[in-house]
Formats: structure tokens, C-alpha cells, sequence
């Protein structure tokens, strides 16, 4: 579809308002917002990953399409999350130490509200005894981690280190996910589960607390 391409390459410009504006045309045109979110937006992050790959876009590009997809992200949210009331409890969230990508945390935690779930966002960079703190604080039976980098990725290892540490680690089921993390990855670690999408991740903690 036209307007997708749009879009995605809109975001590859990093034009945020463009890339608003145009999201809000394919909703009101009655695209599902799944598919702009996928076929427009995602297609357009990959995009700019593969190029950004072999050094023929930088940071600074990088980072002004993700304020776009951002952006246009904000214009799908009610869209997106199928906006469940009751309270199906709390999740404690954020990207791993050393690691400042969020955009995909940020949509793991539109997925989560929208099966019903209060998320508590720690944000990025979050120490693994942060992590574990807050669940003990706040009560809650899942914390989910994304990373992003290989380098961050064992961080993951070191909040479930920390959960046995504190004993609380058959108390929580430890969630995991981002674009290098895979189920291998997951067992070695003794995390609970590996989630490939956003999607997936909501309903794997609903099946959690069922
Ligand atoms: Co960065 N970056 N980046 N970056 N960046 C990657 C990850 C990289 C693969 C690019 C590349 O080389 N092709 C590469 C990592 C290589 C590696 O580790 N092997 C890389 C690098 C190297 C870096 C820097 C080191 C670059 C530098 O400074 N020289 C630096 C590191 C900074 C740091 O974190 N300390 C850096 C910086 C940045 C920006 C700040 C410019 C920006 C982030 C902006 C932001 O997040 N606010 C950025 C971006 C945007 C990317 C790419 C291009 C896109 C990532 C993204 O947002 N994708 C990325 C290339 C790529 O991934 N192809 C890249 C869209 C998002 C929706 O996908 O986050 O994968 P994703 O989330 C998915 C799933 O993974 C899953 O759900 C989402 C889909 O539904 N998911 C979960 C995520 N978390 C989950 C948790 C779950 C379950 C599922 O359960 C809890």
C-alpha cells in the first residue's frame, strides 16, 4: 500500500510530523494499525538497521527516525493496545544495563497495558539489582527485560543471578526479548521465557498469571 511506503520512508527521513500525520491518514483510511505499525513503521526501522549496518546512515539519522517512529507510535497507541480494564497485575520493566534503546521496551509495555497489566517502567539502563528491587517493592510476579546489544545482552544473566541472590527467584517469572536475545540464549541463563514480539511477550504473561 502506498501510504505505508510513505511512511516508511518518512521515518527513514526522519520526518516525525510527516510520519504523524501520515499515520493518523492510514487509520482514518481504516488500515489496521497493526499493519501500519508493521508495514510501515518496523519495515522503515529495518531499513535504516540494515543501513546503519554498512555505515551508510549514522547516529544522528538513527536517532531522528526513531523519534519518529516514536512519534508515530504515539498516533497508533490507542489503536494498538486493546485497552483491557481490569488489573491483571504488575510488571516490572526496562532495557538492561549499559543499553539505551527503547523503542521496542516501549511497545512490549503498550502490549502489556493493553492485556490489562500496570507496568512499572524503570526506563533504560537499569542495573539487574534495580530490577529486583522494584519487584520487591511493588510486589510483582514478572519482570521483563529487552536488550538490544550483545554486550548488554548478559545482563539479563545477572538479574536472574540477583533474584536467587535476594530469594526471590520462585517468586517472579523472568521475561526476555530484543532483537539479539533467542530461546538459547534464554535457557542458559535460567530467565523463564523468550518472547520474539511485543505481542507475544502480552500473552506469555497472561498466560503467566492464569
Ligand atoms: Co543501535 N544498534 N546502537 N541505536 N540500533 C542496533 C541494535 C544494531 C543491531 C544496529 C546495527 O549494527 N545493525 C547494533 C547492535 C549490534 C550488536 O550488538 N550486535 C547497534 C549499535 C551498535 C548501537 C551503538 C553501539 C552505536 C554506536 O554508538 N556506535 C549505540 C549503543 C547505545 C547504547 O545503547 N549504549 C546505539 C545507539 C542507537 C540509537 C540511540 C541511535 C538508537 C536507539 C534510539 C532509541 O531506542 N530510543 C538506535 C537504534 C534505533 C537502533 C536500530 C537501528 C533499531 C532498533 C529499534 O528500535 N528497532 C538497531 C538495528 C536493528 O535492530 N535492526 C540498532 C525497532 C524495535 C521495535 O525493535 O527493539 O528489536 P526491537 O524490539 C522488538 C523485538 O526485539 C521485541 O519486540 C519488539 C517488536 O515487537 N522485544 C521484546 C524488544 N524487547 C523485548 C522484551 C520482551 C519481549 C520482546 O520481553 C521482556
Amino acid at each position: 500500500m502506498a501510504i505505508l511506503d510513505d511512511i516508511s520512508a518518512k521515518l527513514q527521513a526522519g520526518k516525525r510530523k510527516d510520519v504523524s500525520a501520515l499515520c493518523q491518514q492510514a487509520i482514518d483510511e481504516g488500515i489496521a494499525a497493526a499493519d501500519i505499525l508493521n508495514k510501515g513503521l518496523l519495515a522503515g526501522m529495518d531499513i535504516i538497521g540494515a543501513k546503519f549496518k554498512a555505515n551508510e546512515v549514522f547516529v544522528p539519522q538513527v536517532l531522528v527516525a526513531a523519534r519518529a517512529m516514536n512519534a508515530g507510535v504515539e498516533i497508533l497507541k490507542p489503536h494498538l493496545a486493546e485497552g483491557e480494564s481490569t488489573s491483571k497485575g504488575k510488571i516490572i520493566l526496562g532495557t538492561v544495563e549499559g543499553d539505551l534503546h527503547d523503542i521496542g521496551k516501549n511497545l512490549v509495555k503498550l502490549m502489556f497495558e493493553g492485556k490489562g497489566f500496570e507496568v512499572i517502567d524503570l526506563g533504560v539502563d537499569v542495573a539487574p539489582e534495580k530490577f529486583i528491587q522494584a519487584a520487591i517493592d511493588n510486589d510483582c510476579k514478572i519482570i521483563a527485560c529487552s536488550a538490544l546489544l550483545t554486550t548488554t545482552m548478559p545482563k539479563i544473566g545477572e538479574v536472574v543471578k540477583a533474584a536467587e541472590e535476594r530469594g526471590i527467584r520462585d517468586q517472579v517469572k523472568i521475561m526476555i526479548g530484543g532483537a539479539p536475545v533467542t530461546q538459547e540464549f534464554c535457557d542458559s541463563v535460567g530467565a523463564d521465557a523468550y518472547t520474539e514480539d511485543a505481542t507475544s511477550a502480552a500473552e506469555k504473561a497472561l498466560e503467566f498469571i492464569a
